[in-house]
């Protein structure tokens, strides 16, 4: 086994990945950007490197300052957790070019799954069942016209690089397949940078069906069951929960069968997912794999009593598995919660803040896996899941009565939470049944309920100030001290006093004038320049959040002034994009 282990990750999963490394003698090493000095898995693990940048862009992206880390800590491997560098094949040959182990799949198996149209080939070639439609990318609309004539309508453009439901449009008719087309290749340009689509069979209220499997170095392929994840939102998976309400047996076998044999194909090692569409008729179909560790990788861990990461580590040292396929056992049903720091009651906003008051719930059957304590911030900068509920009982329903036990003990204030979002949703008959409950999550009925049940406080906001001087913790050597540092304040806050000061002089016109970006993300496109004129609704830039565009309209006329932002810049909620001046 290995003496030392870097996690190239941060929040929850860095802390699920540090407290097995610490149960099997490993010791650990967090990197952390400069928005994370005082993070909870800063705090958790035995050694702590800065990477130096506050975006994920300027750290934990960043290949050469993580090699760097890995290296002057003296770690044998690198665990990359899911997200950022996860399923980055480059990332992982480096890891292994700078002589280090790369505790994941094999870089090979990485490409060919992050490439939709062949993995597709290679599971039709491998006997796996796929949705019906291209296995090459399609050049054009007639193609897609060409499709529908053969199999039907409606059909459903992917992209090609894409995976997560980026970029999928649905064409119900043939005329309807020109602008799906060109609008299916656009999204797969501005997301993954690569225009390439396919075509698959729109499959009408399916279920998200998706199988763990775990592939060590010495032809051990075995399957732990299914984890439903059909509760999403813009493909963001919510809840999860292992087993499917809609899996028996018999088509747990089967199902089964399939994952092990796509992993197969695929020269898979490690932790992987094969993810399906289960129709209503019981057809299951391979989608795609993930080829890392997943978010609700914990029920599945509750079901079977298996620790995944510590798999990992020992296919990584080159050990079998701890287990064959007929020593798996499924107990029991497990749910997952997301406990994102998001408004339900609006849009689903996320909802950065400081974290004022914080207690997990706990007693039987309850595990959390959480990135934060009270007084953490919520910067918006990352991804805004800041814990995860999971419970355990011996069905679904008491399971499900132990989830709304759970969260009714959870105390979290200072950041709106899906907290009650979560009651409203468990609480609803669709959920209970245990339906695909298609719409429910997008419904004002959720949202009312929602809002009613949280007992959330807004944080209480200090006024800027140029400088705040602050307590914190410094990394010199991977050693950490406590000193006293002047922060100064994020720019864009100066940026918006200045204007607040401006307007008071009657610079600018109206108090309205500052367009605020509404949600924390990346500036995709910044469709005006300055001194254009610009019409109330017209678009003024694309956001990216939560992997999905968001058109940031001017909300009066007049012309552009003050553009403070750039395509590829990170924003937070709030942060000005430009003026418009009266014309
Ligand atoms: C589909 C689909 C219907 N037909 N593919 C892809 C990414 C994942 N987040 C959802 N995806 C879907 N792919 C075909 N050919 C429907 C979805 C889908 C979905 C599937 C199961 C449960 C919930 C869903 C919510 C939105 C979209």
């Amino acid at each position: 086994m290995f003496a030392k282990v870097l996690v190239a990750n941060r929040g929850e999963i860095a802390v699920r990945i540090f407290r097995t490394l610490r149960e099997v003698g490993v010791s650990s090493v967090a990197v952390y950007s400069d928005a994370d000095r005082s993070a909870l898995h800063v705090s958790y693990a035995d050694e702590a490197h800065a990477l130096g940048g506050l975006t994920a862009a300027d750290s934990y992206l960043v290949v050469d300052k993580l090699l760097d880390a890995a290296q002057s800590s003296g770690a044998e491997a690198v665990h990359p957790g899911y997200g950022f560098l996860a399923e980055n094949a480059a990332f992982a040959r480096a890891v292994e070019a700078a002589g280090l182990t790369w505790i994941g799949p094999p870089p090979e198996a990485i490409e060919l799954m992050g490439s939709k149209t062949r993995a597709r080939q290679a599971m039709q070639a491998a006997g796996v069942p796929i949705i019906p439609g291209t296995t090459d990318p399609v050049d054009s609309a007639a193609a897609v016209v060409q499709l529908g004539d053969e199999i039907g309508y409606p059909l459903l453009i992917k992209a090609a690089a894409g995976g997560g439901g980026k970029g999928m449009k649905i064409v119900r008719s043939a005329d309807e397949a020109a602008q799906a087309f060109d609008s299916a290749r656009r999204e797969g340009q501005s997301y993954f940078a690569d225009a390439s689509v396919y075509v698959e069979r729109y499959l009408e209220d399916p279920r998200h069906v998706e199988v763990q499997v775990l592939a060590d170095a010495h032809g051990n392929v075995i399957h732990l069951g299914e984890r439903d994840c059909t509760i999403q939102r813009r493909h963001q998976k919510l809840v999860e929960e292992t087993p499917s309400p809609a899996v028996t047996p018999e088509l747990r076998e089967r199902i089964g069968r399939i994952a092990v044999d796509a992993a197969r194909a695929a020269g898979y090692r490690s932790a992987g997912t094969i993810e399906g569409l289960l129709s209503p008729e019981g057809d299951f179909f391979f989608m795609e794999m993930n080829t890392r560790i997943q978010v609700e990788h914990t029920v599945t861990e509750l079901v079977t009593g298996l620790d995944l990461v510590r798999e990992q580590l020992l296919v990584a040292a080159g050990e079998p598995l701890s287990l064959r396929q007929e020593d798996v056992v499924l107990r029991g049903h497990a749910i997952e919660c997301r406990i994102n720091a998001e408004d339900p009651s609006n849009g689903f906003l996320p909802s950065p803040g400081r974290i004022t008051s914080y207690r997990e719930p706990s007693g039987p059957g309850v595990r959390v896996d959480s990135g934060v304590r009270a007084g953490s911030e919520i910067s918006g900068l990352y991804d805004p899941m800041i814990a995860k509920l999971i419970v355990h009982d011996t069905d679904r329903e008491a399971a499900r009565r132990r989830m709304l036990r759970a969260l009714g003990e959870f105390e979290l204030q200072g950041v709106k939470s899906l907290l009650g979002f979560h009651q409203a949703l468990l609480s609803h008959p669709c959920f209970i049944a245990g339906e695909t409950c298609h719409g429910l999550v997008e419904s004002e009925l959720i949202a009312q309920r929602a809002a009613e049940l949280s007992r959330e406080v807004s944080p209480a906001r200090a006024p800027g100030t140029a400088h705040s001087e602050r307590a914190t913790v410094a990394e010199v050597d991977g050693r950490r001290v406590e000193v006293k540092v002047f922060v100064p304040e994020p720019g864009y806050r100066a940026l918006a006093r200045s204007r607040r000061e401006r307007r008071a002089e009657g610079a600018v016109g109206g108090e309205s004038g500052v367009v605020a970006s509404p949600m924390q993300g990346t500036v995709l496109e910044v469709k005006v320049a300055e001194g254009d004129a610009v019409e109330a609704g017209q678009v003024v830039c694309i956001v990216e959040a939560m992997k999905m565009e968001n058109e940031v309209v001017a909300h009066v006329s007049g012309v552009v002034v003050d553009i403070s932002i750039s395509p590829g810049m990170p924003v937070t909620t709030g942060q000005p994009i430009c003026v418009i001046a009266p014309s």
